[in-house]
């Protein structure tokens, strides 16, 4: 029996099934092909379809997707998950990477890799629905299997596509919704969804890689960019089936709609890049295209202290910061600011993707981890005045309480820190992931409790 037929689900009713499979089995299947044009692949006209054409966005997305992985599993890290109650999945099973401490140098190194996490995946989205686009006739082809390899590379395309639509859609809520509730844990489905995606990608880069080579040589993008609408015709036939049997008049040239996709992409680039690099104004698609009023002050909000139900009477002349260790401090602001001060130019860099780097002053935390004195320092678990939130509390590793320009600022650009940004006092280390720079801080706990 010839290849055609294993890969090609349209209707070729009269030929033999794959050999040794269940033969009756997949002749009933057959018979049922449920009635109308959505089956019978006569639906699918365009003539732009075919495997060359998903070949060149599958080789786009081979190149872009493997980097948003590895950013994606970079940030499961930074957030430190061997530090019980660290904001991020408690529950991870046994799916977990081994984990390190996470450095603080170069200081935009979460900036980046979470940058690139977002802003790849944001501008991959027009890439992956094109090529769901050129595959869409195989969702209808029937029978939907004709062996039982068959049935299992269906199962796994239907784990890949809903997969990656599921890691986008969550992707795409959380940077636009300001850590609201999803009515889910963002973090865990996020997590939970990449690993069913990471699993189905490599399977079917493994299967597919070959056809995607072949496929590549047999037309010059070069060529295919230069053809104009008029000599626009379809791919030859091929066993992959997604060359339409009746195609359509072409309206669009093949460089047409790989331009059209290119330009989406890149739009999509242009209103969300001035979130993390140029002119925030610009980032029209961000949640965080708004302004906090004006001076030093006024830079990205998440969370405001109405929000956390932080009041103005827990941060005012009463607010005390307790540094426990070896003995138990407690400092006033006053007596904060009384202290070395020190000033770096650190970035807040948020999961959600974006990032602002401001100049912030302030004690260093390992002054503070000093004053209180510890025995072999392993961690802190610092706590805000904010009861309730899943950041009202984090915890820093060892090299993040010690790095010289980790600190506990009182000031940012020159001015007191404002309420919303953490008034009285606020971590700020390099390369920690936003949201471990808790605000509003009231005790910090060497080798605190994990829970
Ligand atoms: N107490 C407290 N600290 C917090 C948060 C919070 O919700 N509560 N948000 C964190 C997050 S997610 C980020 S990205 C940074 C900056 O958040 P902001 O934009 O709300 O200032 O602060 C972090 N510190
Ligand atoms: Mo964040």
């Amino acid at each position: 029996m010839s290849a055609d037929v294993v890969d090609d689900g349209r209707a070729r009713v009269g030929e033999e099934p794959a050999y040794g499979s269940p033969v009756v089995l997949w002749r009933t299947l057959e018979r049922l092909r449920p009635p109308g044009p959505l089956f019978r692949g006569s639906l699918w006209r365009s003539p732009l379809r075919g495997t060359w054409l998903t070949s060149v966005f599958a080789s786009v997305l081979l190149v872009g997707l493997p980097i948003v992985i590895v950013t994606g599993l970079l940030s499961y890290l930074a957030y430190q998950p061997q530090f019980a109650g660290n904001a991020f999945p408690a529950h991870t099973h046994g799916l977990r990477l081994p984990l390190f401490a996470w450095p603080t140098h170069p200081s935009w190194l979460y900036r980046l890799s979470e940058g690139l996490h977002v802003g790849l995946g944001l501008a991959l989205i027009p890439v992956v629905l094109a090529k769901l686009w050129s595959v869409m006739p195989k969702l209808f082809s029937w029978p939907p299997a004709r062996s039982f390899a068959q049935v299992l590379e269906r199962l796994s395309l239907a784990l890949l596509v809903g997969s990656i639509l599921f890691e986008l859609g969550t992707g795409v809520l959380n940077t636009q919704y300001d850590y609201g509730d999803l009515g889910f844990n963002f973090y865990t489905a996020h997590y939970f969804g990449a690993w069913v995606f990471i699993a189905s990608f490599v399977l079917h880069v493994a299967l597919k890689f070959p056809t995607m080579r072949r496929s590549l040589k047999s037309r010059r993008l070069r060529d295919e960019l230069r053809t104009p609408l008029a000599e626009t015709v379809p791919e030859p036939q091929d066993v992959h089936a997604l060359v339409a049997l009746e195609p359509a008049a072409p309206t669009l040239s093949r460089r047409g709609l790989l331009g059209l996709v290119g330009s989406a992409s890149l739009a999509v680039t242009a209103v969300t890049i001035g979130e993390t690099v140029g002119p925030r104004s610009t980032a029209l698609l961000s949640a965080r295209g708004r302004s906090y009023g004006s001076g030093p002050t006024d830079f990205q909000v998440n969370r405001t202290a109405r929000t956390a139900q932080v009041t103005p009477q827990e941060t005012g002349s009463g607010w005390r910061l307790m540094v426990v260790g070896s003995s138990t401090l407690s400092l006033s602001r006053e007596q904060l600011l009384a202290l070395p001060q020190h000033t770096a130019s650190l970035p807040i860099a948020c999961v959600e993707g974006w990032s602002t780097v401001q100049t912030w002053s302030g004690v260093r935390l390992r002054e503070l981890v000093r004053m209180a004195g510890t025995q072999d320092l392993q961690h802190a678990v610092v706590h805000s005045l904010e009861k309730a939130g899943t950041f009202a509390r984090a915890v820093l590793n060892a090299g993040q309480l010690t790095d010289g320009d980790a600190l506990l600022a009182l000031k940012v650009n020159g001015a007191d820190l404002s309420l919303d940004h953490g008034y009285p006092a606020r971590v700020i280390v390099p390369a920690l992931p936003g949201v471990h720079n808790t605000k509003w801080v009231s005790r910090i706990e060497l080798n605190g409790k994990l829970t």
